[in-house]
């Protein structure tokens, strides 16, 4: 979105049968955000993680909370340390449990209780494929993710990968919930292109908050 423009977007947007865009959501606390970001990854570091196929994510990420997933070699799956510097996860800051929690209830979805955050660093050229979120154990809470810095093209399709993909452009402050039906849809990220944003440069971050049941060291 271009700078000086209004946001004229309504202030939420039906994607599907409970999937929200609750635009400029968390833009007031934009700057917090980007600064629990920082601390966290002053603690656990943005790194590419190795996928089970033999190549390697495309987006750095790093997380806090109970858990946080993980791929490797091996597998997918959620640690309660990090395995990069064997120590636990930071804790999840308040802050960002409560605005997951306002979302969720924002879009209709009361009770979510986020111990997770994932979170995703994008550079130019970074994408995230066609993918489902399902390592979790539990799919009767919602997902609820929130975009900082540059602009994105997101794609969702349905519940199976053969299904007609849609996008929708996700801008900085936006947040997103995914439940119910929508929960275990297949979605993805686009490559970013070049622009610049002033609070992040040419990067864009996403934070995604998820309650996880299954959990190993
Ligand atoms: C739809 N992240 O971390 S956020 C992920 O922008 C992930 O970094 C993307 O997909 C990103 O797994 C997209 C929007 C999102 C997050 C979780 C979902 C959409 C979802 C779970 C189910 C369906
Ligand atoms: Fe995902």
């Amino acid at each position: 979105m271009a700078l000086l423009l209004p946001d004229t977007r309504p202030s939420r947007m039906m994607l599907d049968d409970g999937a929200l865009v609750l635009p400029g959501f968390i833009t007031p606390e934009a700057t917090h955000l980007l600064r629990i970001i920082e601390q966290v990854a002053a603690f656990a570091p943005f790194r590419q993680m190795a996928t089970p196929g033999g190549g390697t994510m495309s987006a750095a990420m790093t997380g806090c909370g109970a858990a946080v997933w993980v791929t490797d070699h091996t597998g997918y799956r959620y640690t309660s340390h990090d395995p990069l510097t064997r120590e636990p996860w930071p804790a999840m800051p308040p802050l960002l449990a409560e605005l997951g929690e306002q979302a969720a209830q924002a879009a209709g979805f009361t009770g979510f209780t986020p111990n997770t955050a994932l979170l995703n660093r994008y550079a130019p050229g970074s994408r995230m494929g066609l993918h489902q979120d399902r390592d979790e154990g539990e799919c009767s809470q919602p997902v609820v993710s929130f975009s900082l810095g540059r602009s994105a093209i997101f794609q969702w399709g349905g519940a199976r990968r053969t299904d007609p993909v849609r996008t929708v452009i996700l801008h900085h402050g936006d947040a997103v919930v995914w439940g119910g039906p929508a929960r275990l849809f297949f979605h993805g990220i686009k490559p970013l292109g070049h622009e610049t944003h002033p609070l992040t440069g040419d990067l864009r971050y996403n934070i995604t908050l998820r309650y996880v049941a299954r959990t190993t060291h």
